[in-house]
């Protein structure tokens, strides 16, 4: 996959991008990501890339031209257009779903904007879909796209480790996942669940899906009603 980033920050990417398995994912080549600077492609001395609303109110506006000269710079470098994706507020959530539909694209193409929004039509004129990591504000993009990035690509085949597993993963089968326990037995009067360590692989797997059913109930509602209406093929496995 090849995901290139629109932004006027590219240095704050560099040390998510630089750690773990994101670095590991670029150094096997199973993901390239390119940084542009949406500021290379202003056209005045000022290198101006906001503007004002037209219309009146407050704050500044992304301006359409650098953005599209950026944008169609990007999808020079390869065959495919790629998917043009908009971080923004007023975007679908971004949900483990959509992350592993993202996941199989050839190409994303990441747009991270600063200011109080974009001109619509970066929106329409580029057919940019808008996606949101969740109802709350940020200063900018960037932190979106870095956390889009982060768990796209660690759903490509390849990117995580022999001991990583996304099988297992919150979300993954619907649900949240089951608590886990390691060493020590005992910690501070905290017991392990006996059950654990019986060695019943049956029963530990039934107390797990149970576990997993009853704190999504308790913590996450929605969730759990969305899980009962799903095929019941889905509920028998595991
Ligand atoms: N999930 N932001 C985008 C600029 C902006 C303002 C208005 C469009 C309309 C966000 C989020 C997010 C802050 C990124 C505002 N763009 N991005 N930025 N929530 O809050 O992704």
């Amino acid at each position: 996959m090849r995901i290139d980033v629109l932004t006027l920050f590219p240095e704050m990417f560099d040390s998510p991008l630089s750690h773990s398995i994101l670095k590991r994912a670029q150094e096997r080549n199973i993901v390239e990501i390119v940084l542009s600077n949406i500021r290379d492609f202003a056209t005045d001395s000022y290198r101006k890339v906001d503007d004002k609303p037209y219309g009146g109110g407050a704050g500044m506006v992304m301006m359409p031209g650098p953005m599209f000269d950026c944008v169609e710079h990007a999808q020079a470098q390869a065959d495919e257009p790629g998917r043009v994706i908009l971080l923004t507020p007023q975007g679908k959530p971004l949900t483990q779903e959509k992350v592993v539909e993202l996941s199989t694209e050839p190409r994303l193409i990441l747009i991270a904007g600063r200011y109080e929004g974009f001109d619509e039509r970066i929106r329409t004129g580029l057919s940019a879909e808008p996606i949101s990591i969740g109802d709350y504000v940020l200063s900018g993009g960037e932190l979106g796209a870095m956390v889009l990035i982060d768990a796209v690509v660690r759903m490509i085949p390849g990117a995580l480790g022999d001991d990583d597993s996304a099988a297992d993963d919150s979300f993954s089968n619907g649900l949240l996942e089951y608590p886990q326990y390691t060493r020590p037995e005992v910690f501070r009067d905290m017991k392990v669940p006996e059950i654990l360590l019986s060695g019943d692989h049956g029963k530990i797997d039934q107390w797990r899906k149970e576990q997993s059913l009853e704190r999504t109930k308790q913590w996450r509602p929605e969730i759990y009603e969305k899980y009962l209406q799903s095929a019941p093929t889905d509920k028998n496995e595991q």
